[in-house]
């Protein structure tokens, strides 16, 4: 039998304080993030507290950043978007991606043993075969106020929990499921309950000015790494050594000149060589 997580399961198992207290279950949508952003835009801060989560057991039209696709099959994953009004400036806004991250990685590795790590910007891989598969992503979009500061904010995330092997879908870099990777299969309901805590933490530390960036800098498999970044709207690729990351989150690239470019996460696609 399935898991449900519908909310009369949800709710009485979470142990938050306010993250997740407003929660809604929809069996199949489009996009969580989607479905976020309508109702964020259509009610007041009352009636959609910051701290809502909407969670589907299937998206239709599950989205990844620049227009791609997140596909999952039914009721074998975390599909979720949370609201976030952080009032940060934009320029800090990869810090809910680093929340979200770290987040995520603590939930899963404490819920199964697995060995988790962040691949820059926004995926969750985990160690499998000796080499680093992607089991999950975040997609963070928000509005800024006319101070250029953040309104309201969707972080979603996908974690792929049981995804039988042949369910896989097929992408271009290595894709795995915890089932998978760990042989078993997982409570979406405990990493899901474990996730929102920890989330909560770190969300609160960061809105008190706490920067999670070394903490995610430390997670980063990327770091060390031979990279080759590619701009959505250019060919020519930027070939180097991931040297670092700033406090917001913007990849520090030494290319064979000992030239360093700074690279943001919105626009490029980065591959590990
Ligand atoms: C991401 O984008 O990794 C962000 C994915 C966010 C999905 C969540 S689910 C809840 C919420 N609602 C939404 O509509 N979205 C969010 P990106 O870095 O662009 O990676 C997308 C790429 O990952 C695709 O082009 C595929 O190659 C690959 N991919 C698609 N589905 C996957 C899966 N289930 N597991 C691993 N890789 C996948």
């Amino acid at each position: 039998m399935v898991e449900s997580l519908s909310k009369t399961i949800v709710q009485p198992a979470l142990t938050t304080r306010w993250l997740g207290h407003s929660y809604y279950y929809l069996e199949s949508v489009g996009s969580t993030n989607d479905w976020l952003k309508k109702m964020a835009a259509a009610q007041d801060a009352q009636a959609l507290p910051a701290g809502t989560v909407v969670l589907a057991n299937f998206q239709s039209r599950g989205r990844g950043r620049l227009d791609r696709r997140w596909e999952a099959p039914p009721a074998t994953s975390l599909l979720l978007s949370v609201l976030f009004r952080p009032h940060w400036p934009a320029k800090q806004s990869q810090w809910l991606t680093m929340v979200a991250g770290l987040a995520a990685a603590e939930a899963i590795e404490s819920q199964s043993g697995l060995s988790m790590g962040l691949k820059w910007p926004n995926d969750l891989v985990v160690r499998h075969k000796d080499l680093w598969h992607k089991t999950g992503g975040i997609l963070l979009e928000g509005e800024l106020d006319e101070n250029g500061r953040l309104q309201s904010t969707i972080l979603g995330i996908g974690i792929n929990v049981n995804i039988p092997q042949d369910h896989l879908p097929q992408t271009m870099s290595p894709a795995t499921s915890l089932l998978v990777a760990s042989g078993k299969t997982m409570s979406r309901l405990a990493i899901l309950v474990d996730f929102l805590q920890r989330l909560e933490h770190y969300y609160e530390a960061a809105d008190g000015g706490q920067s999670p960036q070394p903490a995610w800098n430390q997670q980063l498999i990327t770091i060390g790494q031979p990279v080759q970044v590619t701009k959505v709207d250019e060919n020519i690729p930027l070939r180097g050594l991931a040297e670092g990351t700033n406090d917001y989150g913007q990849l520090l690239v030494r290319d064979d000149s000992g030239q360093i470019h700074t690279v943001t996460a919105g626009d490029v696609t980065l591959r590990i060589e």
